[in-house]
């Protein structure tokens, strides 16, 4: 039986690189987003080029209800959740923390902390049933230390982190496999996300580095999905060549 994977996020970027890498590895895949159109497009792509069976769900995770109703969806033959990634994540600004806006604040933690969350109560209990499962965080250097205008992102990617901690230490007894990825600069939309869709801004992010990129990150993800059982890559940080922490970064 092909294994599943469930990736939050995957209708751009990193979720987008994954998606495409675990269906290239034979996955039968799940791809979630908010962006249904995009989901088609992407189940129609990933069937047609790898072969394989893709499930979209189509919802936002920071909707507790509806992440329950799309998980309760899924048919017997798509409940045995093999791997999660949870990627969907976001920031929103780059302003001090006395000046930053509420609304992008809160669209920050609701996503990058409480989503990841309710996709890990919602998942987790049947891999712990099953004595098997993989859970693979999407984190950030940014986790590591704050940066100036990046202190709510930075606390998300902190929480992150400790999540995947706590989780990894509270499955100890189990075979289920917790992951976190650390990734520096990735050039994906996360920029003009970020700049509310100013495109010159974000492009200036990657200006005069050679960035990484989504499959970059997803080769790591499957690499640790595909470790022997008895490794659990717990933590990585991929960064850019010539970035060295998340605030050094030598530019040409
Ligand atoms: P993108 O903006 O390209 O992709 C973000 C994905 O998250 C999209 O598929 C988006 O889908 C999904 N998403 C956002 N909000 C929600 C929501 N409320 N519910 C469901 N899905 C949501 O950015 P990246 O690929 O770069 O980001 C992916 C992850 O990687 C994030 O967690 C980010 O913090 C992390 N990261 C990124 C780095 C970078 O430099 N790019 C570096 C380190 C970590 P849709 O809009 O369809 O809902
Ligand atoms: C995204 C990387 O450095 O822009 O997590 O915060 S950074």
């Amino acid at each position: 039986m092909k294994k599943i994977v469930l990736i939050t996020g995957a209708t751009s970027g990193i979720g987008a690189a994954c998606a495409r890498k675990f269906a290239g590895a034979g996955y039968r895949v799940i791809i979630t987003g908010r962006r249904a159109e995009l989901l088609t497009a992407m189940a129609e792509e990933l069937e047609k080029t790898f072969g394989i069976e893709v499930l979209p769900l189509c919802f936002d995770v920071r909707d507790r209800e509806a992440a329950r109703r799309a998980i309760d969806s899924l048919p017997a033959a798509w409940r045995d959740i093999d791997v999660l990634v949870n990627n969907a994540g976001l920031a929103l600004g780059l302003e001090s923390e006395y000046a930053g806006d509420f609304t992008d604040w809160e669209t920050m933690i609701d996503t990058n902390v409480k989503g990841l969350l309710y996709m890990t109560r919602l998942i987790v209990p049947g891999m712990v049933e099953r004595l098997k499962g993989h859970v693979i965080n999407i984190g950030s250097v940014a986790g590591d230390a704050a940066y100036a205008g990046g202190a709510v992102y930075c606390a998300t990617k902190a929480a992150v982190k400790a999540l995947s901690d706590g989780l990894r230490i509270d499955l100890a007894h189990t075979p289920v496999r917790v992951t976190t990825l650390k990734p520096g600069l990735v050039e994906t939309n996360f920029s003009n996300v970020r700049f509310h869709g100013d495109t010159q801004r974000a492009s200036n992010v990657y200006k005069g580095i050679e960035p990484l990129t989504g499959d970059d990150i997803a080769d790591v993800a499957l690499y640790a999905a595909q470790a022997p059982a008895h490794v659990q890559i717990a933590e990585v940080l991929i960064l850019a060549t010539h970035q060295a922490s998340g605030s050094v970064i030598c530019r040409e």
